[in-house]
Order: C-alpha cells, then sequence, then structure tokens
C-alpha cells in the first residue's frame, strides 16, 4: 500500500490522495489511530500484532454460511473453536502477553460469536481501557445492534470496527440470513434482512460520524451477491468507510454447494471496488482467539493446553 501523506499544519486534513487507486482524506487524528494497526494499515502489519479476546460466544443472527459450532466466520477462518474467557480472564491474558509481546497495539473482540450481543464485550473493554489505556480498541461486528450500542462503542474506546455487510438488498440478503434476533423477537427471510441491513448502514454512518475508523468484510458468495458488490462498495464509500476486505466465501452449512470464488475473480471484483474504496489484501482470517503479527500467531504456543 502507498499513502501519500500531505500535512498540511495542524488544523488542515491530513490527505491521504491516493492509496492502491483509490482517493480518499481523512483527519489527522484518526489516521495517527491506524498507524500500528496492523489491519488497517497494511505498512504496520510487518511490525505490529493484535490480540483477540475470545469473550463472546452468542450470536443474535443466522448467516447460511456458518455452522455455529466454530468462531464467527465473518472474521474468523472456519473449523476453529476458541475457548471462552471471562472478562476477568482476558484481562489477565492481556497482561500476561504484553509481559512477554512487545509489539502487540491493537485489543479486539472478534468472537467467537456476535461481540455487541454479549456484555461481557463491554465488561472486558472496560477493565482492559482502565489498564492498558493506551492499546487501540478494536471490534468486528454483524452489525445489527450497531445504532443501541453506539455510546457504549464509544463509551469505551473503540477506535477501529469491522461491520460484515454482504448485501444492502433485502432481496439479496434474504439468500445469505435465515433469520435475525432483534429486540426479543426472530424474524426471518426478507423483513430480518432488512432491519439487519438498515442498522448496519445507520451504524456505520453514525460510527464514521462519531470518529471510529470503520472497516466493512464483505463475504463473497458468487451466485448470490457476487454481481451486487460494487452496489455495497458504492454505498458504503458514501457512508465514509475506511476499507473493505472481501472475503471469499468457505462452503459450508447451506452454501456448501457453492463454488468458491478464484483468486483471480475475487481480484477483478476487488479491481472495481477500489475505484470507490480502498481494498483489505492482507487479510489473514485469523481466529477468535489469535495472538500476534497476521499470520504468524503466538496463541498456540502460549495457551495450548
Ligand atoms: Fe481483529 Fe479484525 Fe480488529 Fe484486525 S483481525 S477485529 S480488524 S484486530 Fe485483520 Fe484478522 Fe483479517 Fe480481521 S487479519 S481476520 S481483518
Ligand atoms: Fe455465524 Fe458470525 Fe454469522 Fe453469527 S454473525 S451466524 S457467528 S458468521
Amino acid at each position: 500500500m502507498h499513502q501519500e501523506i500531505e500535512d498540511e499544519g495542524a488544523a488542515a486534513p491530513l490527505r491521504v490522495t491516493e492509496v492502491e487507486g483509490t482517493k480518499v482524506t481523512w483527519d489527522p487524528a484518526q489516521l495517527r489511530k491506524i498507524q500500528e494497526h496492523p489491519c488497517f494499515s497494511k505498512d504496520a502489519c510487518h511490525f505490529f500484532g493484535r490480540m483477540h479476546l475470545p469473550v463472546a460466544p452468542k450470536c443474535n443472527i443466522q448467516c447460511n454460511y456458518c455452522i455455529r459450532k466454530f468462531d464467527c466466520v465473518n472474521e474468523s477462518r472456519p473449523g476453529v473453536t476458541s475457548k471462552v474467557l471471562k472478562p476477568q480472564e482476558a484481562l489477565e491474558r492481556v497482561r500476561e502477553v504484553l509481559k512477554k509481546v512487545h509489539f502487540i497495539k491493537v485489543v479486539a473482540v472478534a468472537g467467537p460469536g456476535e461481540p455487541l450481543f454479549n456484555e461481557e464485550t463491554f465488561e472486558t473493554f472496560r477493565l482492559v481501557k482502565a489498564e492498558f489505556p493506551h492499546l487501540l480498541r478494536c471490534m468486528s461486528s454483524n452489525g445489527l445492534l450497531l445504532p443501541d450500542r453506539m455510546d457504549d462503542l464509544v463509551d469505551i474506546g473503540i477506535s477501529t470496527l469491522t461491520v460484515t455487510v454482504n448485501a444492502i438488498d433485502p432481496a439479496i440478503g434474504k439468500e445469505i440470513y435465515a433469520f435475525i434476533t432483534y429486540q426479543g423477537t426472530k424474524y426471518h427471510g426478507e423483513e430480518g434482512a432488512a432491519i439487519l441491513i438498515r442498522n448496519q448502514l445507520e451504524g456505520i454512518q453514525e460510527a464514521v460520524k462519531r470518529k471510529i475508523l470503520v472497516k466493512v468484510n464483505t463475504v463473497l458468495i458468487p451466485t448470490v451477491n457476487d454481481e451486487h458488490i460494487i452496489e455495497i462498495t458504492k454505498k458504503i464509500s458514501e457512508l465514509g468507510v475506511y476499507i473493505q476486505n472481501i472475503i471469499p466465501i468457505i462452503p459450508q452449512y447451506k452454501f456448501a454447494h457453492i463454488i468458491p470464488p478464484t483468486p483471480k475473480e475475487k481480484k477483478e471484483i476487488q479491481d472495481k471496488c477500489r475505484q470507490y474504496v480502498m481494498q483489505m489484501t492482507h487479510c489473514r482470517q485469523c481466529r477468535a482467539d489469535a495472538i500476534g503479527r497476521l499470520g504468524k500467531d503466538l496463541q498456540q504456543c502460549m495457551f495450548s493446553e
């Protein structure tokens, strides 16, 4: 990633004129936040690491590519189940890791279920923020509860947020989501997808307004949303999303019959989307308890039982 940064003085916006073909403008305080974030900055990923705290087991939606036995596949490689930690245990893990590993700059909750649907996520961030205020706080969410929990996200000082958006049209969304559970009611089909999409888009817009840097993950599902992704990208560009991470589907559950995209097909879509939103190309689909630099996890050697 080649960032051409012009600093026009303290009051002026820091301008990133061209990032892999995408024109973007961000304010300096926001950009400084991500200079050490391995997912939001490809340069940072060589030097700095992140630490995931698996404190969020429950989920409030059902994606048709998720068998719910493993970590949330919206941000994780399938087939891995993280041992869930309690908030206090998570804090102890942060203490232990930071004593030994000095390049961890980001602490995140990315599962194993939906972070916003588990109070333990908020409790964990409160504890970590109090003791390690210098660490960036990051979260990956399906977005259903974003508008409802926005004040809490600001309160715990989330600096970077990922929302998985696979459709902005409920007619396509209903093919991807079997149901959602929102404010105690279960909604199926197009009705459920419409609520999810509305909350995702509202939540993203609000997060951007509150100076949270937003990444959108989009699962590329050939024959379902492949031709629709460009519409998603145009929309999230209007909302001020910083970067998009297009992830190829791993066929399982109700999408077991789908033929995943080839790397070439994925790249073609990324190339089209890049003119609207910067594209992430270095995602390693981490597990919900990953620790270390991307693709160089320390988790197994540090905590294997
Ligand atoms: Fe974790 Fe995600 Fe935050 Fe990164 S991972 S919650 S933004 S700190 Fe990064 Fe891992 Fe890809 Fe996620 S490489 S799966 S994009
Ligand atoms: Fe599975 Fe994540 Fe979808 Fe929930 S949001 S159903 S955990 S992929």
